[in-house]
């Protein structure tokens, strides 16, 4: 397998609203992060994904950009943009973006042109159409809830938004939109970024036509479907050879519905358009009627199916990102683990160790390596999630849900869980801000933050360092092959990674129960390569405690 930096580096995400405020008006910022990069060295991560800084009028969190060559003003300057390159740089650490492509802002020049006539140059840089019956010009939902057009008086048209009605999908089949994408991404590789991720990438290319979706029973929106549209690996290797061809760069697309097939193009060996992808299989597998509105759990063993396919059938021909959690989703340990006090910590060090010793690239979202938890949100005044709010709206209004099974999975599922500030320190506002923050801080950060972690050997804060620091010492925990063993076990998640003469046996204990596993015989000379208890040494039939994890190298 070929030997690359983006597959032995550890990524950690960084959601600058939440981050660290550095001049007190409630909102993280680029000076905030300056000051925190020699936590990020402490921690041992490689690259940061830092969400969107761009000009941004925040209808969704920067995901609807106004200006791609210009930083938010409430986020700093371009000259703070480069001192924190510079500074990441300096530590060795290396910069991936968030590239948000697949639409812009309503209050973007080219859509302000786009919506001002018929004629305008920058018209086709969007999707145009005019109502049917009256109504519009087919059936697709928004991502974010009720119909995916939105009606414009000034020429009497509507417009296609998949997101937010202020972020219009830009039209990737007009060459001039692809040119002009392009040659804003050779601007910041120029100024010497490393790498790009790319926000819901797989949805560039829609299917021609625009044809209705599939109706639900009951429905009045359909799924758009389009996901892994027609032209989008065309696109994407467009893009390679335009732009990323040119530059060492780690690239990771956003790939909602991408299936295995997919991912072998998105992400293929053979380099012809991005590193690896984000799939997203193990995270919906918790999804209801309603989507993600619900309160299932995701069980054992369709998550370890999950993994493992995605696990083996990728290898040597694509690459995994491993995650558990970023900005649009719940607290790993509240969601996969137990956020109880007694279990949190080793619950959360537990996932950590299934993650990071499986084949991929890892990501640690911000606060993941605290285990920070899902945040008990008293009322909807206290959400600010667009999604959230607006999914609050209808499936209340329409009767589907009642508000307050709705507000209780908004706990359980809604974004803004990992959204809240970063707890640093036991100080007010969890020495975030020394303002009044944006959203509301999780209570719980008097026994959650930064600062006691550090101190604490045992934290879950080292536990990270640890597991972050093996994987540059075992080559066997970057480009080791997959096996699953245990396949059928109720409460064990165990599985092997080899690389010629090296092994090791992870075994993750996913239950508060104690469980009894005979360690295989060619491990009985093994080694304790990193465990969540103080096992000094084991040998034949050990009882694993509640959510332990023990990694064994072959002796
Ligand atoms: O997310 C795309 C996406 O699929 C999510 O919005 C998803 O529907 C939702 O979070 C699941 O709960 C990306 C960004 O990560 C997200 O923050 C943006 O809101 C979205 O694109 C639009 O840019
Ligand atoms: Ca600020």
């Amino acid at each position: 397998m070929e030997r690359k930096w983006w597959k032995e580096a550890v990524v950690y995400q960084i959601y600058p609203r939440s981050f660290m405020d550095s001049n007190g008006d409630g909102v993280g910022d680029i000076n905030g992060i300056i000051s925190k990069l020699d936590y990020l060295k402490e921690l041992g991560v490689d690259v940061v994904w830092l969400c969107p800084i761009y000009r941004s009028p925040n209808d969704d969190n920067g995901y609807d950009i106004s200006d791609y060559q210009d930083i938010m003003e409430e986020f700093g300057t371009m000259e703070d943009f480069d001192r924190m390159l510079q500074g990441m740089h300096d530590r060795g650490i290396r910069l991936v973006m968030d590239l948000v492509v697949n639409h812009t802002s309503d209050e973007h020049p080219w859509f302000i042109e786009s919506r001002s006539s018929k004629d305008s140059p920058y018209r086709d840089y969007y999707f145009w159409r005019e109502g049917k019956d009256g109504k519009e010009p087919n059936n697709w939902v928004s991502c974010f809830s009720g119909s995916a057009w939105k009606y414009d008086e000034t020429t009497d048209m509507y417009y296609l938004h998949l997101f937010s009605s202020k972020q219009p999908d830009l039209n990737w089949d007009n060459p001039a939109v692809r040119k002009d994408v392009f040659s804003m991404m050779n601007w910041w590789c120029e100024k010497g970024i490393d790498g790009f991720r790319m926000d819901v990438i797989s949805m560039i290319s829609k299917k021609p036509g625009l044809p209705d979706g599939k109706l639900q029973p009951g429905a009045v929106y359909a799924d758009p479907g389009c996901v892994n549209g027609p032209h989008v690996h065309e696109y994407l290797q467009e893009m390679n050879r335009e732009v990323l061809s040119h530059y060492d760069l780690m690239t990771v697309g956003e790939c909602a519905g991408v299936t295995i097939e997919e991912a072998k193009k998105y992400a293929g060996a053979d380099g012809k358009e991005l590193s690896m992808v984000f799939q997203f299989e193990h995270i919906d597998l918790n999804d209801g009627d309603y989507g993600k509105w619900t309160d299932r759990r995701v069980d054992l063993k369709s998550f370890r199916q999950v993994m493992s396919k995605w696990q083996t059938e990728l290898e040597g021909k694509a690459w995994n990102s491993l995650f558990l959690c970023n900005h649009d989703q719940p607290r790993a340990v509240s969601r996969f683990g137990n956020d109880s006090p007694a279990f949190r910590e080793t619950s959360a060090k537990m996932l950590a160790t299934c993650l990071h010793m499986m084949q991929g690239t890892p990501y640690v979202y911000q606060g993941e390596e605290l285990g920070m938890t899902n945040c008990p949100f008293g009322s909807l005044d206290e959400v600010r999630d667009i999604e959230s709010l607006n999914a609050f709206r209808d499936l209340t209004s329409s009767g589907a849900i009642a508000p307050e099974d709705m507000m209780r999975y908004i706990r359980l599922r809604g974004r803004d869980n990992a959204r809240t500030p970063m707890q640093w320190d036991d100080s007010e506002n969890a020495g975030f801000t020394t303002g009044t923050p944006w959203i509301m801080v999780n209570p719980n950060y008097k026994e959650i933050n930064a600062e006691a972690q550090r101190k604490d050997p045992d934290s879950v804060f080292h536990y990270y360092r640890k597991l972050i620091a093996l994987r540059k010492q075992e080559p066997v925990m970057v480009y080791g092959s997959y096996e699953l063993l245990e396949k059928d076990s109720e409460r064990l998640y165990v599985y092997t990674r080899t690389l010629g003469q090296e092994k090791l046996l992870v075994i993750c204990n996913f239950t508060d129960q104690e469980t009894d596993y005979a360690i295989p015989g060619e491990f009985a000379q093994g080694t304790i390569l990193i465990g969540n208890q103080n096992r000094e040494s084991v040998k034949g039939t050990i009882r694993l405690l509640p959510y332990e994890a023990l990694v064994l190298k072959k002796g």
